[in-house]
């Protein structure tokens, strides 16, 4: 059938099959946002919300930035598309440099994709690639964490530790086990910033995987410096430091998915900054491009890439990419959103804030059932006690009343996360915190 020629009815949800929302339940009460300016958005009817979320943890430098719809713009214009399959485009070799010159490290190779999920199962599959050429082709097994989400691709689900994420699709990928994951409310409760106990118990539970399965047959560790998705979860002290010497002892990949860390959320370029650890393989998206045009991408050190740079000259060295793989509008996008983030020193700014930030998110204990609260940069998750029988009702009723009220939160079964973007400024903190603690106390 041809395409009607004039649309339908704007007001008939019925058609948009929504991800990971209650579809149903969405299009008898729809929450809808028209239009964004910094750190707000506005509903249809003209509502003004404060955005607590940075979007979905990725409009960093704030929405409706000028210098980036002039970058796309100008993109667009000059030249719309081109494949970097056998071809290249001098925007994509640009930003690579940019983007190694900034990592730390040796991490200076950038490969390109278009999400988080994509660059997660890029960096797994270049991970088994990288061990199959140095003659180490036992080595499939890919471990993660419980908790844990690295998008929605099966090496992504395989890996991750969500269930509602995994149950409906059977049995996954082969040979992947999961290490604990680090939330310890019973000894961390109300840390401020990094938890103090159990990092190094935690990251030692990779040894007892280790002995179970033997090295030689695990090719990659992947985790969240941070977890995200799950309610945000700071990793304790030294748990990081120690899953590296773990993995160096076992000559296992270390991987880490900064796709919500990366590119400013703990006040430094990267959370491998932040926690000085350098992974073999970084995995980003999000903040990449402020949000603007989708991109992710694979960071890998040195040794990565040039362990695969083997065989005749001629030949492909990893049979793996996408169409839009370094797209001319992404890259457009992520290299002025560079410069924003320099210009503005937007990674300072964030790690300033987080002071100001952690005090006010701290300022919620004692509210009815928060039984927790966490931050680290400028992010935070907010543990609230469940209704009897119904996980998550409590949870996504705070999250709805903290739109009526004018924040928007995400919510993660009866936790709430917050990561506003990293220019906003105090009073609008003060805002957030006071819309959030009368959510909270609206749904006790
Ligand atoms: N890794 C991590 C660590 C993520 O947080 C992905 C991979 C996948 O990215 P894409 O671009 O494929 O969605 C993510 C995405 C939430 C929420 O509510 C978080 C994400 C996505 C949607 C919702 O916290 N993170």
């Amino acid at each position: 059938m041809t395409p009607p020629a004039t649309a339908p009815a704007a007001n008939n949800l019925e058609a948009f099959f929504m991800p990971f929302t209650a579809n149903r339940q969405f299009k008898k009460n729809p929450r809808l946002l028209a239009r964004a300016k910094g750190v707000h958005y506005w509903t249809p009817e003209g509502r003004k919300v404060i955005d607590g979320t940075a979007g979905l943890w990725c409009v960093n430098a704030g929405h409706g930035r000028e210098e980036i719809k002039q970058a796309i713009a100008q993109q667009l214009e000059e030249m719309d598309y081109a494949p970097s399959f056998q071809m290249g485009h001098p925007k994509s070799f640009e930003l690579a440099a940019r983007h190694a010159a900034m990592l730390p490290g040796d991490l200076d190779h950038a490969f390109y994709c278009n999400s988080g999920s994509e660059a997660v199962d890029s960096a797994l599959k270049i991970a088994l690639a990288w061990q199959r050429a140095r003659g180490q082709g036992t080595r499939t097994r890919l471990i993660g964490r419980e908790r844990g989400y690295h998008g929605v691709g099966f090496g992504g689900i395989s890996v991750g530790g969500m269930v509602n994420n995994r149950k409906q699709w059977g049995v996954l990928l082969p040979g992947v086990d999961h290490m604990p994951h680090t939330h310890l409310p019973a000894r961390n409760a109300f840390s401020r910033g990094e938890p103090a106990h159990g990092g190094v118990e935690l990251a030692d539970e990779l040894e007892r995987i280790v002995a179970l399965h033997d090295a030689s047959t695990i090719a990659a560790v992947i985790v969240e410096p941070c977890a995200g998705s799950t309610g945000y979860l700071p990793p304790p002290k030294g748990y990081l430091q120690r899953l590296r010497q773990i993995c160096d002892k076992h000559g296992i990949l270390l991987i880490f998915d900064e796709v919500i860390t990366g590119f400013g959320r703990l006040g430094t370029g990267f959370a491998a900054d932040f926690f000085n650890v350098i992974p073999d393989l970084m995995t980003v998206a999000k903040g990449i491009s402020n949000a603007t045009v989708p991109m992710g991408g694979v960071f890998v050190r040195k040794h990565i890439y040039d362990g695969l740079m083997n065989g005749p000259e001629n030949v492909v060295e990893l049979f793996h990419g996408y169409t839009y793989s370094a797209h001319p509008l992404a890259c457009a996008a992520a290299s002025a959103v560079l410069d924003i983030y320099k210009d503005e020193g937007l990674f300072q700014r964030s790690a300033e804030l987080s002071k100001y930030w952690e005090d006010g998110v701290h300022s919620l204990k004692g509210l009815p059932g928060v039984t927790d609260i966490r931050n680290l940069g400028l992010a935070a998750g907010i543990d609230m006690e469940g209704r009897k029988d119904a996980v998550g009702a409590r949870g996504f009723d705070t999250f709805v009343k903290a739109f009526e009220l004018g924040l928007m939160v995400r919510q993660a079964a009866d936790t709430i996360a917050m990561s506003p973007p990293l220019v906003i400024e105090k009073n609008q903190i003060d805002e957030i915190i006071d819309l959030c603690g009368k959510a909270i106390k609206a749904t006790a």
